[in-house]
């Protein structure tokens, strides 16, 4: 899609972190936005900012997870603005622990919002796309998405999904005037890599880090020149992955001597630790009161 100026996005996950950047870069183009996140105040802040750059944008509280509101979210863009043009499927969660470690309900959490809510919004705003023979979606995946790393596998799962569901998507609706793409970034420096951050952590030097511009720059560059698969990683990426296709040992070897997945099994350590101080405070509270 050559022209933003004037259309319309949705924009999920756009409270905070990366999708903050993403609507600020689709205002720099022109596009009305439609924000969606549960955090009300912090998407009105943002509602307020990009409008100050020229656009009209409004704030839909939505709990992506939840099927209804998906369904709102939609009828709530094409009722202020007429048709959706592009949806960026940005919300995304994580829950590093030992996958033993985690409870169902966090397992179902990350399927629900990382992947289901995508697939979903995408069917619902599919239709009139077709209909105007011109649409396009972005789904915001991962590196963990490429190869799933250790600690990660709900994660990595869902995040692989959106990669299959993307690339399947360019396949069945591109000759229609619809299109996708995937973004996969590596640890990116704000959202959920303030955790790390906060830590002391480090990613492994062969990862490294990336700025959030460079997500929202690679957002529009996907959009504007219809790219299929699109990697923001500082580091030689691509290169690992073609190892990792064509000599998978190699790339484990290669993985684990360069310490790859130790910034998830640090956190790991650390959450399941809390978790269970916390659970050992609790069990204490309980006897008190019970004895
Ligand atoms: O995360 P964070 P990032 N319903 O936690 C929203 C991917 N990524 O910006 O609902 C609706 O700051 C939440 O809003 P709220 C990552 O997988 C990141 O880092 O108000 N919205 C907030 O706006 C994800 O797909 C890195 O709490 C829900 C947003 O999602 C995307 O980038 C690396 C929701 C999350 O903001 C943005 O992540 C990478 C729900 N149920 C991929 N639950 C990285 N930062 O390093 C959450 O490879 N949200």
């Amino acid at each position: 899609m050559k022209n933003l100026k004037g259309r319309t996005a949705v924009v999920t996950g756009a409270s905070k972190g990366i999708g903050v950047y993403i609507a600020r870069a689709l205002a720099k183009k022109g596009m009305n936005l439609v924000l969606a996140a549960r955090s009300q105040s912090e998407l009105e802040a943002v509602k307020a900012e990009v409008e100050g750059m020229g656009v009209k944008a409004i704030v839909v509280p939505t709990d992506v997870s939840d099927k209804a509101a998906l369904r709102s979210l939609v009828d709530a863009a094409k009722s202020e603005f007429g048709a959706i043009d592009v949806l960026v499927n940005n919300a995304g969660i994580e829950s590093i622990f030992r996958y033993h470690a985690l409870e169902f309900e966090e397992i179902e959490a990350m399927l629900n919002v990382n992947l289901r809510a995508p697939m979903m919004l995408t069917w619902l705003v599919l239709p009139g796309m077709l209909e105007r023979g011109e649409g396009h979606i972005v789904n915001i995946s991962s590196m963990a998405g490429k190869v799933g790393p250790a600690f990660s596998e709900p994660y990595g799962a869902t995040k692989a999904g959106l990669i299959g569901f993307t690339q399947s998507l360019r396949g069945s609706y591109r000759d229609a005037g619809v299109s996708a793409s995937v973004i996969s970034p590596g640890w990116v420096e704000t959202g959920m890599y303030e955790e790390v951050e906060r830590h002391g952590l480090k990613p492994s030097v062969l990862v490294g880090s990336s700025k959030p511009e460079k997500v929202s720059q690679a957002v529009v560059k996907a959009i504007e020149k219809d790219l299929g698969d699109v990697i923001v990683n500082p580091g030689p990426m691509r290169l690992l992955l073609g190892t990792n296709a064509m000599a998978p040992g190699l790339f484990e070897w290669v993985s684990k001597r360069m310490k790859i997945s130790e910034v998830f099994r640090k956190l790991a350590d650390m959450r399941e630790k809390e978790r269970s101080g916390a659970k050992e405070e609790t069990k204490e509270e309980e006897e008190v009161v019970s004895g």
